[in-house]
């Protein structure tokens, strides 16, 4: 099924270096549409359950550490052809490897500490959505 939407967290390490208005100027001037937007906080649980998916992978204690570690702004954002657009605006994982003009290009530290998450799937990103917000925080 197609959807217009995707899900975005800024990281902690991008909120706590004052990017966090850049980063939204960067997704808004590539045509997304802020549907859902909050200043929050993952607890280790929290955060653990968020990246279920990674449990096996050998750095799931350092992602989930590093969630938890502080603030992060969440959004739902809207834009046709939003989860591939979205990915392609965020860039590669590791931020050595991303293209100029992408947001983990610009701001990410590391693979690690890399300044934005973007869902991977329409799936995804519909209960990543609904994880982070009550519908009545959705316009
Ligand atoms: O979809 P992505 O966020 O680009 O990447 P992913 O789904 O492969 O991994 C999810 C997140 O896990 C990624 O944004 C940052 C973190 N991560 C990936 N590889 C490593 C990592 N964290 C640590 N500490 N070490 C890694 O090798």
């Amino acid at each position: 099924m197609a959807t217009n939407r995707t899900f975005t967290m800024i990281k902690p390490e991008a909120v706590a270096a004052g990017n966090t208005g850049k980063i939204l100027d960067m997704i808004i001037e590539a045509g997304f549409k802020i549907k859902a937007l909050k200043l929050t906080t993952l607890s280790k649980e929290r955060a653990g359950e968020f990246y279920e998916v990674h449990k096996e992978r050998p750095f799931y204690g350092e992602l989930v550490d590093y969630m938890s570690s502080g603030p992060v702004v969440a959004a739902i954002l809207e834009k046709d052809n939003a989860v591939a657009d979205f990915r392609a605006l965020i860039g590669a994982t590791d931020p050595a490897e991303a293209a100029d003009g992408t947001i983990r290009k610009a701001f990410a530290k590391s693979k690690a500490e890399n300044a934005v998450h973007g869902s991977d799937s329409d799936e995804n990103a519909e209960i990543e959505g609904k994880f982070h917000f009550a519908a009545n925080e959705i316009v």
